[in-house]
């Protein structure tokens, strides 16, 4: 194959977000636009992560991931690289991704340098709606801001890129090796099984034979619903293959290119039909709801966990504050990030931690550099397990809600929201931040406003924009959202979401901090009634976005 320099002009838009580049497909579909990010992406590796080495390319199957693959095997054959490692049909979850360029060895003992996942993960997928891509280096995890940077940096002047016009298409349907002879000599790709490395790695942290034992007991029903993203293949391999889950336990676990439509976002808003089937939305159904219900994102790495007729379970234990009174009383190391996976990958790497939460629904483990919502409800089916072990033909389960209660009772109760406004006037939003920022500089005032709107909350104790030192690598991430601390524990938090395509997202948290044991049962939405309204005026949140209320709430 020869390689073609073809001469290309900057796009100015091309700035990775909180997990990579994420565009409408109108947009991506550009002439030069895909290329462009891919060769900016080569220039800012370090050659021999480039040249001679192995790429996995794949994604969550979106809409343009089947085009885009077959760029992107041109442009690395082109750029020296030796393999490209495809999962089936272009299908890997990110966790999967992850796990792939850390455990798999290829028949010639390669292993991956790095990867591009083709993801825009929970934003919805299709002609008119989102992809992206981002890039994960040898550790598994996101590229680092210092190489999100240079990729930046490179998209503003970048001139020409490099690509294999005459390599043939692959057929990425069909499992196998095809070799051609590349510009470099010998360029192979691999297209292999997308779940058995990570079904291996599943099987080597959980014991799966008490998981099957507690998902064949007649008493535990079980429901997951995949939202037509990726995660559906891992769904039928592992809960129904491995463990023995009836197939009907599965909901919406086809892969599709535009996810059937739907929002893949695994939160109260978008999972409808696993929210009814639970019986916590509005549903008619007579029937006796699932014990353990669970969604996930587009790529899988995110998950919601619902016990039946029960809100919250999988935020309340990860969201960092319910998590600063666990790590104290266990006296375990803690940390506290921006929002990105990124962040914790130096903290792995390093070994100071080893369980990591966002309070988007994501959590995970060292076992990868990603967040895994598989591997999240397997820790919970195997919590599960644990503490049924001696009950399976006992009375009664004790249930995720229970597990939960009982940990409040111990612990304390974060009451927690999260209120989004999505595509508000991009202009407007910096405007309520910089007026939120320049607020901060007087907390007696702040204390004044905030008792004319509501005098039952408590002091403004300290305000700040949230600044990041990496404690292992020294660097500095700035304006990383801005924070109302109160006396009593509550917070406010506003940033700005880096993963939108059009306009800006403004994302509002509000949590609040409940010891007394009798007051842990309260609804949440209820029990943060007077921060919410002491948030939104606060903000002049409809002033500034002519919002009077927000898209998501969950
Ligand atoms: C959002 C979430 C964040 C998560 C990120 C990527 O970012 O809030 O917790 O790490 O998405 O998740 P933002 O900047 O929009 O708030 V995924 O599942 O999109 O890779
Ligand atoms: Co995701």
């Amino acid at each position: 194959a020869e390689v073609s320099r073809v001469q290309t002009t900057p796009f100015n838009d091309q700035k990775p977000g909180t997990s990579g580049l994420r565009k409408k497909v109108k947009i991506f579909k550009q002439p030069n636009y895909l290329e462009n990010f891919v060769q900016s992406t080569f220039n800012a590796l370090s050659a021999n992560k480039v040249r001679g080495a192995t790429l996995v390319v794949s994604g969550d199957g979106r809409y343009f991931s089947k085009d885009a693959i077959q760029i992107i095997i041109k442009m690395a054959a082109a750029n020296g690289v030796r393999r490209v490692w495809v999962g089936q049909n272009g299908l890997l979850s990110t966790p999967a991704v992850s796990a792939v360029i850390r455990e798999r060895i290829g028949s010639d003992g390669s292993k991956a340098s790095g990867a591009f996942i083709l993801t825009a993960s929970h934003n919805p997928g299709g002609p008119n709606e989102d992809f992206g891509i981002k890039y994960n280096m040898e550790n598994g995890g996101p590229a680092p801001e210092a190489i999100t940077d240079k990729i930046y940096e490179n998209t503003k002047t970048i001139k020409e890129y490099l690509i294999a016009e005459d390599l043939p298409n692959v057929d990425i349907s069909v499992i196998g090796k095809t070799s051609f002879a590349g510009p470099e000599g010998q360029f192979e790709i691999d297209v292999f099984d997308s779940a058995s490395d990570y079904v291996k790695l599943m099987k080597s942290i959980f014991d799966f034979q008490s998981i099957q034992k507690l998902l064949s007991s007649p008493k535990f029903t079980f429901c997951y619903d995949a939202l037509h993203g990726v995660a559906g293949a891992y769904a039928k391999r592992i809960f129904v293959e491995e463990l023995g889950a009836k197939e009907s336990s599965l909901l919406n676990c086809v892969p599709k290119e535009d996810f059937g439509g739907g929002h893949p976002d695994p939160n109260l808003t978008y999972a409808k039909e696993l929210v009814a089937r639970m019986g916590l939305g509005k549903s008619n159904s007579q029937d006796e709801p699932p014990e353990f219900g669970a969604a996930a994102d587009g790529d899988a790495d995110r998950n919601m966990i619902l016990g039946k007729r029960f809100f919250g379970v999988a935020r309340s234990m990860p969201t960092s504050a319910a998590l600063d009174v666990v790590a104290k009383h266990l006296n375990l190391k803690f940390f506290e990030v921006p929002t990105g996976w990124k962040f914790f990958g130096n903290l792995m790497d390093a070994g100071l931690c080893s369980v990591c939460g966002e309070e988007s629904f994501g959590t995970g483990s060292d076992h990868i550099r990603e967040k895994d919502g598989i591997w999240a409800v397997l820790a919970w089916l195997s919590i599960l397990a644990y503490k049924n072990k001696e009950n399976l033909s006992g009375e009664k389960l004790v249930s995720v809600e229970e597990i939960v209660r009982q940990h409040w009772a111990t612990y304390g109760r974060h009451y927690y929201t999260r209120y989004d406004y999505e595509n508000v006037d991009a202009g407007a939003a910096k405007e309520l931040m910089a007026y939120l920022v320049k607020l901060q500089s007087s907390l007696s005032e702040v204390n004044k406003i905030i008792k004319g709107i509501c005098s039952d909350v408590s002091n403004v104790a300290n305000a700040d924009e949230f600044e990041y030192k990496d404690p292992v690598d020294g660097s500095i991430s700035k304006h990383q959202g801005i924070r109302y601390l109160f006396e009593d524990g509550s917070r406010l938090v506003f940033r700005l979401s880096g993963t939108g395509s059009e306009g800006a997202t403004i994302r509002l948290y509000i949590e609040q901090y409940e010891k007394d044991p009798s007051k842990t049962g309260r609804d949440s939405q209820e029990a943060l009634a007077s921060l919410v309204e002491v948030a939104l005026k606060l903000s002049k949140m409809q002033e500034f976005t002519g919002r009077t209320a927000p898209t998501v709430i969950t």
